[in-house]
């Protein structure tokens, strides 16, 4: 696992280009720990997360590994990657995916836990874990539908057919399409641009979002009016709306 630190971006590198990036158990706890420490890091507002190498995002969890497992390693397994993709949901950051290839598996499930996703032309989605004799393991059942609707969700897990990049931006898993040697460069501009904002906005509003996903309306727009109270209540609400009346660039400090 590579992380780096830069013009308040952290980019986390899934490093084992050989086996496509595979996710086995100690890459999970790696990924956690970089999160984690993404998340704390002041110095960084928003995550990127991306495969080593030209081929894959992650090609799926470590089938060699997996193969081995007793069912009770493999609850283990499942539990701990719900528990870092739930992490990567939950935590207040932002963090986009940018999908640099296969995003198999556990590959298309962790890119469904980031809050977008950014995908080269070459890249393909998929969860073709019915090939194995399993189901998607890490949220893939859940994430899917919420995305892509329960109809399009049951053909491409029941089929484990690949999903092309552009048919992925047509059924809303993937946000935008870009060219492959461009990918970084687009996702440090789009999240150049969220660290450009007021960050408990931004930080609210991916909040808001989840939780209302998760509810019935009535809950989900109460709870959006708590989560916009805090922004209202932060001195970044009077600095945006004094900027725009004075025609001036805001100078947020994320309080
Ligand atoms: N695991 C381990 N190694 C993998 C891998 C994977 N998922 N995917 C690729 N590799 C390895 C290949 O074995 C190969 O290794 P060497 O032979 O060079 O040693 C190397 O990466 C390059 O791959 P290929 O030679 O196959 O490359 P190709 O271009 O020919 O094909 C491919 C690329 C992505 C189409 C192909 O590699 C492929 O189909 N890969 C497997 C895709 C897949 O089925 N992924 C797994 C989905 S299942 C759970 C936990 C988790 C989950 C479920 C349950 N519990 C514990 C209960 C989630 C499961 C999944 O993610």
């Amino acid at each position: 696992m590579l992380m780096e630190i830069a013009d308040g971006i952290a980019t986390i590198t899934l490093n084992r280009p050989k086996a496509l990036n595979a996710l086995n158990t100690a890459m999970l706890n790696e990924l956690k720990e970089a999160v984690l420490a993404a998340e704390a890091a002041v110095e960084a507002a928003v995550l990127i997360i991306t495969g080593a190498g030209e081929k894959a995002f992650v090609a799926g969890a470590d089938i060699a590994q997996m193969r081995e497992l007793t069912t009770l390693e493999g609850r283990r397994m499942t539990m701990l990657g719900q528990e870092v993709f739930q992490i990567i949901e939950n935590i207040e950051k932002p963090v986009i995916a940018a999908v640099n290839g296969f995003a198999l598996g556990g590959g298309c499930e962790l890119a469904m836990a980031c809050d977008i996703r950014i995908a080269a032309e070459n890249a393909k989605f998929g969860q073709p874990e019915v090939n194995l004799g399993i189901i998607p393991g890490f949220g893939g059942t859940q994430r899917l539908p919420r995305l892509i609707g329960r109809g399009r969700a049951k053909y491409y897990i029941l089929t484990g057919e690949m999903i092309p990049a552009a048919a992925a931006f047509e059924l809303g898993l993937a946000d935008r399409v870009v060219k492959a040697g461009e990918l970084l460069e687009v996702c440090r501009e789009v999240a150049g641009t969220i660290a450009g904002k007021a960050p408990v906005a931004v930080r609210m509003a991916k909040r808001a979002i989840n939780r209302g996903l998760d509810v019935d309306l009535a809950s989900g727009v109460a709870y959006e009016a708590e989560a916009y109270t805090t922004a209202f209540s932060t001195a970044d609400r009077v600095e945006g709306m004094s900027a725009f009346l004075a025609k001036r660039a805001a100078a947020f400090q994320g309080k």
